[in-house]
């Protein structure tokens, strides 16, 4: 079983609008670990990296605007297709074509409150979770409950 981990982050709208339980409860009841949890105003250096491939772009700056306004939750969660499954519970960027029962559709309007970032892909993933998190910061341990979630 590929046990791959994804970067979430609560982005300052949700975090504003008290939804941090409410998402992570998804994650948590869906049977994902949590492996790593912080709340951090992220300064521009960090949110140019995570944001390389939008530089140039016309949102560019409002998104970079937009993210650094305040505390994130940022998060490493792992488990079984959690990259994939992660981006199908977050639903579509925009969240007007995010459907119902997806956190964005559930709990969003506009493209630029959009509620949660997700990777999307294993290697973005990577790079996310480096970017944000130190080693020592991700959590390694055993749930008892593993045989009840995995055949
Ligand atoms: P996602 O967050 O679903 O991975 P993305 O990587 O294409 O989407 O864009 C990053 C964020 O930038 C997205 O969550 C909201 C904002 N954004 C994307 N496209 C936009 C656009 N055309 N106008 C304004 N903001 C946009
Ligand atoms: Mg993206």
């Amino acid at each position: 079983m590929s046990q791959e981990q994804t970067f979430l982050a609560i982005k300052p709208d949700a975090v504003q609008r008290g939804l941090i339980g409410p998402i992570i409860t998804r994650f948590e009841r869906r049977g994902y670990k949590l492996r790593a949890i912080k709340l951090i105003v992220p300064d521009r250096s960090l949110l140019e990296k995570h944001y390389d491939e939008h530089k140039g772009k016309p949102f560019f700056e409002k998104l970079v605007g937009f993210m650094g306004s305040g505390p994130v939750c940022a998060m490493v969660w792992e488990g079984k297709d959690v990259v994939k499954t992660g981006r199908a519970m977050l639903g579509a960027t925009n969240p007007l074509n995010s459907a119902p029962g997806t956190i964005r559709g559930d709990y969003g309007i506009d493209l630029g409150r959009n509620v949660c970032h997700g990777s999307d892909s294993v290697d973005s993933a990577k790079y996310e979770i480096n970017l944000w998190f130190q080693p020592t910061e991700i959590q390694q341990y055993d749930r008892a409950i593993e045989g009840w979630i995995y055949e």
